[in-house]
């Protein structure tokens, strides 16, 4: 038995948190099929998914100019923009409206990055090192597009067997088939490929037959793992789904949204040294010359130096060694 004093593995300090929110039968899933769900009463007792949606519901109308119709989802039927063309014969966009970096819109989505249970789970995946890539609130009304099988990872295949990205996704309203919810091939993440062709077709005569939809009550919290083949079916009852989705990715990978800097202070000083790291502070890539990569790198070192101690050292070795200026935070 590991004395729990004694343990500096990141692996063994991931897998104490798993138990300690009684995660296993979900990393048991995750392992089996790709993807699990989390009831609401493990994920977010506390009404954290109705707080989200109400400020994603406000946000949306800030931007807008139009409040979100959940009931009927008149507001978002057969919604076109940017995305309706991600898939060639798209007849308006898969995903809703998928409305990009939610992280600034309100202090409760800080709260949904934070959450101890999402957070095991990401670094379950993805290590202590694991980043926030984009927060995306997707509000999908009827519509007639499904969205095609495809992996999450941003790499050519064949695909490493590890999670290099995972997607956290809260569902904030009731996800099952007519509401167009998210849908996998259970176990493709073994597979270590993108679908292609007609493997990536979702429902119809021509449908991969493989394809699961998954129910999931609103609260719930969808863990997705980067590799696993997934889509969504178009809604076709009444009213919106909407999610949020944490895409989140080691920091190698590059991300969808750009946080480096641009984090307000006060919001770093209202969290933990671990919400720096997730909003990418901690990376120093992306120089644009000499004096720059010095100045990324403590930058960079310093946010990574706090965490590790914030950690006492645990599962995480930052350097204050800037020259040359790399990712300082290495570690599982
Ligand atoms: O809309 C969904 O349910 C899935 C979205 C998705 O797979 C993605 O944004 O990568
Ligand atoms: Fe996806």
């Amino acid at each position: 038995m590991t004395n729990p004093q004694a343990i500096h593995d990141p692996l063994d300090l991931a897998w104490a948190e798993i138990q300690e929110h009684g995660l296993e039968p979900y990393v048991a899933e995750l392992d089996a099929h790709g993807y699990t769900v989390i009831p609401p009463r493990v994920a977010a007792p506390d009404g954290l998914s109705e707080r989200i949606l109400a400020a994603a519901l406000d946000a949306a109308e800030r931007r807008t100019g139009v409040r979100p119709d959940l009931d009927t989802g008149a507001t978002h039927a057969d919604f076109t923009d940017r995305l309706s063309t991600v898939e060639p014969g798209a007849e308006d966009s898969p995903f809703g409206d998928a409305m990009q970096s939610m992280l600034f819109e309100d202090p409760v989505f800080e709260e949904a990055m934070m959450n101890p249970v999402l957070l095991a789970m990401a670094t379950w995946l993805c290590g202590y090192s694991v980043v926030l890539s984009s927060m995306i609130c997707q509000m999908k009304g009827p519509n007639k597009s499904s969205l095609a099988l495809h992996a999450d990872t941003p790499l050519p295949s064949p695909l490493p067997p590890q999670s290099l990205t995972c997607n956290c996704i809260w569902v904030l309203t009731d996800f099952d088939l007519a509401n167009g919810t998210t849908c996998f091939v259970p176990g493709s993440h073994r597979w270590c490929r993108e679908p292609v062709g007609a493997e990536r077709i979702v429902g119809g005569a021509h449908g991969n037959p493989h394809v699961v939809p998954v129910e999931a009550e609103a609260g719930s919290l969808l863990c997705i793992h980067g590799n696993v083949w997934h889509g969504a079916f178009n809604r076709t009852a009444p009213g919106l789904r909407v999610n949020l989705a944490l895409y989140m990715a080691r920091p190698f990978i590059r991300t969808q949204e750009d946080l480096i800097g641009k984090v307000p202070q006060q919001m770093l000083d209202r969290n933990s040294p671990r919400f720096a790291i997730l909003t990418q502070q901690a990376i120093a890539y992306g120089y644009t010359d000499a004096k720059d990569s010095v100045e990324r790198g403590k930058r960079a070192a310093k946010y990574a130096l706090a965490y590790a101690k914030a950690r006492g050292g645990k599962g995480v070795h930052a350097s204050e060694d800037v020259q040359p200026p790399r990712p300082f935070l290495l570690y599982g």
